[in-house]
């Protein structure tokens, strides 16, 4: 493997001594942001979904292999497929006993169920898929490393992206989601892992009242090491 050759890292631009100020205006953006499940069927350019998967794709990852796979959908049919599917599986899910009790107590309060009009509604799904393994040039199988770290950032890069730009979407999960694969005609080496509906959000869209835990509950500052 030969090694890359290096170039300058080129730093952002900004003004250091305003990087308090830079940070907190970062936080009360991304603070706005929620996950909306009423969608407007409104349509997004093509070109603004591929430029917030480009954003996306930018994701560190395990020895650079970008082991991800960005399936757009916009084709109404491939939607209504899809809705059916995970409407069937998440019937099972809510109403068919397979999920545990603890954890449809702790989705009562979202008020979410299975039933999943987004999926047609929103102009765009994005379906991520992970890819277990990679191959080479000549076709043969390589490691990927750190998979799902890797693609669970360049995840995180995508819903920040679609905020930014006036977006809504959702992490969508149906469970278990092998029919993506097969409706989707995806190899063996990648597996679903997230479902992202991309649109405007629905005029009157409502969503939870839900409280992001304070700092002083998700940091705590190491200032000496333990005596562990
Ligand atoms: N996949 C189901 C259930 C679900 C699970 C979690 I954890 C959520 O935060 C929300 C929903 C569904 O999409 O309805």
């Amino acid at each position: 493997m030969t090694e890359y050759p290096t170039i300058p890292y080129e730093p952002q631009p900004v003004d250091r001594a305003a990087v308090v100020e830079l940070a907190r205006a970062e936080y009360e953006l991304l603070k706005t942001r929620r996950s909306v499940r009423d969608f407007s069927s409104e349509p997004v350019p093509r070109e603004a979904i591929e430029f917030a998967i480009r954003a996306a794709a930018t994701a560190p990852s395990g020895a650079n292999h970008q082991p991800w796979t960005f399936v757009l959908v916009g084709d109404p049919e491939t939607k209504r497929l899809i809705r059916e599917a995970a409407e069937h599986e998440e019937r099972v899910n809510y109403e068919g006993g397979r999920l545990p009790q603890h954890w449809l107590d702790a989705l009562a309060p979202l008020g979410t169920d299975w039933r999943k009009p987004f999926l047609e509604t929103a102009p765009w799904l994005v379906v991520v898929f992970e890819q277990r393994y990679g191959f080479t040039d000549t076709g043969e199988k390589h490691h990927n490393y750190y998979v799902k770290e890797s693609v669970g950032i360049a995840c995180g890069l995508f819903v920040t992206t679609l905020h930014r730009i006036g977006l809504v979407t959702l992490t969508h999960t149906p469970s278990p989601m092998a029919f993506l694969t097969k409706i989707l005609g995806r190899p063996e080496n990648e597996r679903p892992y997230i479902l992202f509906p991309v649109g405007y959000p629905e005029a009157d869209a409502r969503v939870p009242d839900i409280r992001r835990k304070s700092l002083d509950e998700v940091m705590i500052e190491v200032t000496a090491p333990s005596e562990l």
